[in-house]
């Protein structure tokens, strides 16, 4: 059998952070997943309540799996000055959207392992690799693979890189000897990702409800962004980051230098105009630009109408009478969700 040790260095040279391999098991830890559906934090997410029984046991997903390879990415790049992140006529986008698309990238960096390894082993390799984009629980799996701990943040958190990390896995029909490093850390009495959260989501350790996430409420939610949450969003239009910026465990984190290894014909860049756009720049874009602007970028995922919403919202927010032309300009949207958090943004900031 080929040793772990070899399949980890092979890793390491995909530019893979962290890496673990584990049997495929059902996880011993459903009730956590049971109860967070049962208390209805995952909100409109249905997707996930739909394949469940999936997400845990990896074997309803792959019966001949036997093996899993879990893998983490650090993304960390850099931390935004205050005057800008705090600037309210800026849009502030989330650390994982500042570089193109991640999903289809790391997705490639899996499949190419995955035939390495194939010829490393002289056997055909049958698998299925995901990242963020299947029905498993990453976190769960990530922890148990030894990559880090699950932190009050509810974000799996390595003792050397901190949490900005991107997790992906390859479900195997083969047997490999496992590799589980030692967790090492814990939050210990800290508490202040809860603290910080605005909307207070995180509603006990290592717990979030969706609904109040600001993450959920601009990427995710579909509809209309309840009122009274609202102002609590700030200038946040795409996902967000603070309970990972209060993390003492991200004051290490070091920037990655897994975008300028795959990073070959500038494909895989820092998007400098993505991290803090001018509101008034974002409101005026029409739906074709707004593709053009976004393409290969996560940002995609929130549409052009809620990505508008949550400019509104962010505009309303501003409280000056500057971001009134923005709103004018939401106002004339055809789509009736923009309209109606514009009219809600006019109405904070001439009330
Ligand atoms: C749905 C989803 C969301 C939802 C819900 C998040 C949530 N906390 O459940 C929303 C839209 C809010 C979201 C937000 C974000 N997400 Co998200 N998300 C997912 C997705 C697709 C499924 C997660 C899921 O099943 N949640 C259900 C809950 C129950 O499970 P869980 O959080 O994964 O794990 C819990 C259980 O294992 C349980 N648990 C385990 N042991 C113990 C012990 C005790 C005592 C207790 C009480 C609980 C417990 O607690 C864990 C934490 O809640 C995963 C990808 C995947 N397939 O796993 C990405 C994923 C979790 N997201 C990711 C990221 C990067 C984010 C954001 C940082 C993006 C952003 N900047 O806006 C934020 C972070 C917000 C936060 N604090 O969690 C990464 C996480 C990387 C990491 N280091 O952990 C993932 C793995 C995607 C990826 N492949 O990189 N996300
Ligand atoms: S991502 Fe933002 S809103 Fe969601 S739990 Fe963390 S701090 Fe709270
Ligand atoms: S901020 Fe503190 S409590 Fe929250 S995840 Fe980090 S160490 Fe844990």
């Amino acid at each position: 059998m080929i040793s772990s040790k070899k399949i980890v260095t092979m890793g390491q040279q995909f530019g893979f952070d962290l890496i673990g391999l584990i049997p495929a098991k059902p996880s011993a830890d459903s009730k956590y997943l049971e109860e967070w559906l049962k208390r209805g934090y995952a909100g409109g997410m249905n997707w996930i309540r739909r394949v469940k029984k999936k997400r845990l046991n990896p074997l309803e997903i792959f019966p001949e799996a036997k093996s899993i390879v879990l893998i983490g990415i650090n993304y960390y790049l850099q931390d935004l000055p205050d005057e800008i992140k705090n600037d309210p006529a800026r849009g502030i986008i989330a650390r994982y959207a500042w570089v193109e698309d991640y999903h289809k990238l790391v997705l490639k960096k899996l499949r190419e392992f995955t035939q390495e390894l194939s010829g490393i082993l002289k056997q055909k390799v049958n698998y299925k690799a995901y990242v963020d984009t299947g029905p498993t629980l990453e976190r769960e799996l990530a922890r148990q693979a030894g990559l880090g701990f699950i932190g009050n943040n509810t974000n799996l958190i390595n003792h050397q890189l901190g949490s900005y990390l991107f997790l992906g896995e390859i479900f195997l029909d083969v047997d490999l000897r496992s590799y589980i490093p030692k967790i090492i850390g814990s939050c210990g009495t800290c508490q202040k990702c809860m603290n910080a959260c605005p909307t207070g989501a995180l509603v006990d350790k290592k717990i979030l409800d969706a609904r109040k996430c600001i993450s959920y409420l601009t990427i995710e939610l579909k509809g209309e962004i309840p009122k009274e949450l609202r102002p609590l969003i700030k200038n946040r239009i795409f996902g967000c980051d603070i309970c990972q910026e209060v993390c003492p465990w991200n004051s290490k984190a070091k920037p990655t230098s897994f975008f300028k290894a795959v990073g070959e014909n500038g494909h895989f860049r820092l998007r400098e105009k993505e991290i803090a756009p001018p509101l008034l720049e974002l409101a005026g874009l029409s739906e074709a630009e707004f593709k053009e602007r976004f393409k290969e970028n996560s940002v995609l995922r929130a549409k052009y109408s809620g990505l508008m919403r949550n400019v509104a919202v962010a505009l309303g927010n501003w409280g000056s009478k500057q971001a009134l032309i923005g709103i004018e300009h939401l106002l004339n949207n055809s789509n009736p969700l923009v309209k109606s958090h514009a009219f809600w943004a006019k109405k904070q900031i001439l009330l």
